[in-house]
């Protein structure tokens, strides 16, 4: 494989998964992963970033596999306490995940930048891969739904999920700035290949697409971005997806969520169960095991993928054989 940076746009379990196969067969330090950051909250005073503590986590090789969150072999000695005083315990946070948040949340507070902080984590776990927030500005998902505006937190953990969403919103994501390293990260002419991971559309890739500029950056860059869908047959691999869509009206099908994507794919991914969609995919397909079970799953398909993505690659190439 060259020697080419592998940029992967990530959020959640799906998207930690394929980022720690594209780790696992990738050279050191050419892969960079860019982050939703929208499902973040302030919780008993703590700056909790759920997606980039998954992801350094996985990566880590510290991850709770099982529960999809937190750490491994993690004890709850803190929890136990609070709830003792009557505190809130809804969102639970084990005593090693809670050095991570109370070490991000002091270092905010003297003026350290999410993207700075993120580094600093990565480095002293020894993640060779840029772990990238897309922006080190404030960007919060909210839930419209049948009983009411919920907050992610509130709707993904309180809620579990239950409520019917309306629509979703990603405040702050308009006024946020793209990180300068996120920038570099996608403009950089060496680029292979932008992978979107198969994270949840709405709720982990489309608030990374809603902050201004990023798509302009995907599009200049001239590595072929590459989808791999989250849908499999008609149900998602894991989480709230296939209720979503529902819920938005929209099929639950791998075709939908290439149509979500539109014109910033140059090609898609579909799981081999589904290779008979190809037809309904406009755009070049590879149809391949997308279920991420063990971890030779996932450096499979994150090789499939980018030698995918090397052959639209070489397609674009003027005078390319075609
Ligand atoms: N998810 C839960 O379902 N229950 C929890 O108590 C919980 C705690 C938690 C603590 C730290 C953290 O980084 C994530 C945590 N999550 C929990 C998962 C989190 O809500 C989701 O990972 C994302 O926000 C959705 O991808």
């Amino acid at each position: 494989m060259s020697d080419g940076r592998i940029v992967v746009l990530s959020g959640g379990v799906g998207g930690a998964k394929l980022a720690l196969g594209a780790y696992e067969v990738l050279p050191a330090d050419t892969l960079s992963v860019i982050v939703n950051i929208a499902d973040d909250f302030v919780h008993l005073g703590l700056s909790v970033s759920p997606d980039l503590d998954t992801l350094l986590y996985t990566l880590a090789g510290l991850n709770n596999e099982e529960q999809g969150w937190g750490r491994r072999d993690e004890t709850w000695t803190f929890m136990k306490a609070l709830r003792s005083l009557g505190g809130a315990d809804w969102f639970q946070l084990g005593d090693g995940d809670l050095a991570l948040h109370v070490e991000r949340t002091e270092r905010l507070k003297k003026g350290e930048t999410l993207t700075a902080i993120t580094k600093h984590v990565a480095k002293s776990w020894g993640i060779g891969a840029d772990i990238l927030p897309v922006s080190d500005d404030l960007i919060r998902t909210i839930v419209e739904t049948d009983q009411g505006t919920l907050s992610f937190q509130e709707y993904f953990v309180g809620q579990r999920c239950q409520p019917v969403l309306r629509e979703l919103r990603y405040d702050g994501a308009a006024e946020a700035k793209l990180s300068a390293a996120v920038e570099n990260a996608l403009l950089d002419k060496n680029n292979r290949a932008i992978i979107i991971a198969p994270s949840n559309p709405y709720l982990s890739i489309d608030p990374i697409l809603a902050v201004p500029g990023i798509r302009e950056c995907v599009r200049q860059s001239n590595a072929p971005v590459v989808a791999v869908s989250p849908i499999v047959g008609a149900a998602a691999i894991k989480g709230p997806l296939a209720k979503i869509m529902a819920e938005l009206d929209k099929e639950v099908t791998p075709a939908t969520i290439a149509a979500h994507y539109g014109a910033l794919l140059d090609g898609f991914v579909l799981d081999r169960t589904d290779k008979h969609l190809k037809g309904e995919i406009a755009i070049p397909t590879l149809s391949t095991n997308t279920i991420m079970s063990t971890l030779d799953d996932k450096k499979a398909l994150a090789q499939d993928v980018i030698r995918f993505a090397d052959s639209l690659g070489a397609l674009s190439v003027p005078g390319a054989v075609a």
